[in-house]
């Protein structure tokens, strides 16, 4: 279906200023031209409106920054995802930090679950973002995402008056490039079974083992994919542009592979772009770098496939 892009400039989850311009900054990026080279049919939402997010909603825990406003946009960006896909459109969700898949990810559960999908999720993050009020050392909500969606206590309430329950089964995640984890969070992963290959993993395996068994997964089960793409996943020489960067990410041909791989097993449904910070980055560099990983997840690529798997020599 068409592509629909959709800013959402939130940086209430995170304490540096600056993931507000991100959307801005992608499509100054090139994205929509981008997209439109590749033969997509494009649909530009503009941005969510932060006046939507003045919030109200109280935190079970006062350790919980700006939980009021993360709840506001957590609604107003989930109904805005259903609608795109009761539309037939792909969301490709522009952040804007974190905290936003909390409403991506509750719109695309709600269409798998009016549509019979199982839905599993990719994450593509340094972090594993699966702190709870309990296991947070910050307060900072871009931390606590996924541990929301999987439906750990105290954080239920960001979902304002949804349906009660878990978004997405902890066993339906994957966590994919991850190289720092808070303690608590850690021994929360293990006991909720949690699926991890961290940068461990990857120097042991390349990239392209651990993610064909995920896709091979997803497959199997005729699931939904949502792909959930943190700038800070790449590595911080390539993209800069981040409040949170840590050594040792993807280098860039890893990262064009797994884009490649993913557009190839045709499975993914919906996407997010998060945590870029223009403040941060250097003339453009992460914007233009993200431009280019999402093109190849949209279907761009150095060779027609057939012609590069079978060289006539
Ligand atoms: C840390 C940092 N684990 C926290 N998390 C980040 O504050 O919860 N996520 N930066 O992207
Ligand atoms: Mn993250
Ligand atoms: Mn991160
Ligand atoms: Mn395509």
């Amino acid at each position: 279906g068409p592509v629909a892009l959709l800013g959402v400039p939130v940086q209430a989850g995170t304490h540096q200023a600056g993931c507000l311009m991100g959307p801005a900054s992608l499509r100054t990026a090139g994205l929509g031209a981008a997209l439109a080279e590749l033969g997509c049919s494009l649909r530009d939402h503009g941005d969510l409106m932060p006046e939507l997010a003045a919030g109200t909603v109280a935190a079970s825990s006062p350790t919980l920054r700006r939980f009021g406003e993360v709840a506001a946009w957590t609604a107003a960006i989930a109904d805005r995802v259903a609608q795109c896909l009761r539309d037939g459109e792909v969301p490709v969700v522009l952040g804007g930090d974190h905290s936003l898949s909390m409403g991506s990810v509750d719109g695309v559960a709600r269409h798998c679950r009016e549509s019979g999908r199982e839905l599993f999720v990719i994450w593509l993050d340094a972090h594993a973002d699966f702190n709870t009020p309990e296991t947070s050392p910050s307060g900072n909500m871009h931390g606590m995402p996924l541990a929301a969606l999987c439906g750990e206590p105290g954080l239920e309430g960001v979902f304002g008056g949804g349906a009660p329950g878990p978004r997405v089964s902890p066993d339906h995640v994957h966590l994919f490039g991850i190289r720092s984890v808070d303690r608590g969070e850690r021994a929360l992963l293990n006991r909720r079974g949690v699926h991890v290959v961290d940068m461990r993993h990857i120097d042991e395996w390349g990239v392209a083992v651990p993610l064909r068994r995920i896709l091979d997964r997803v497959k199997a089960a005729g699931g939904w994919l949502h792909v959930s793409l943190d700038v800070d996943f790449l590595d911080p020489s390539l993209a800069p542009g981040v409040g949170t960067t840590v050594p040792g990410g993807a280098t860039y041909r890893e990262a064009h592979l797994i884009m490649e791989m993913i557009h190839d097993s045709g499975l993914m449904g919906s996407l997010d772009v998060v945590e870029l910070n223009p403040f941060l980055d250097d003339r453009g560099r992460s914007a233009l770098i993200l431009v280019d990983l999402v093109a190849s997840l949209f279907g761009r690529q150095v060779m027609d496939r057939a012609t590069a798997a079978a060289p006539a020599f």
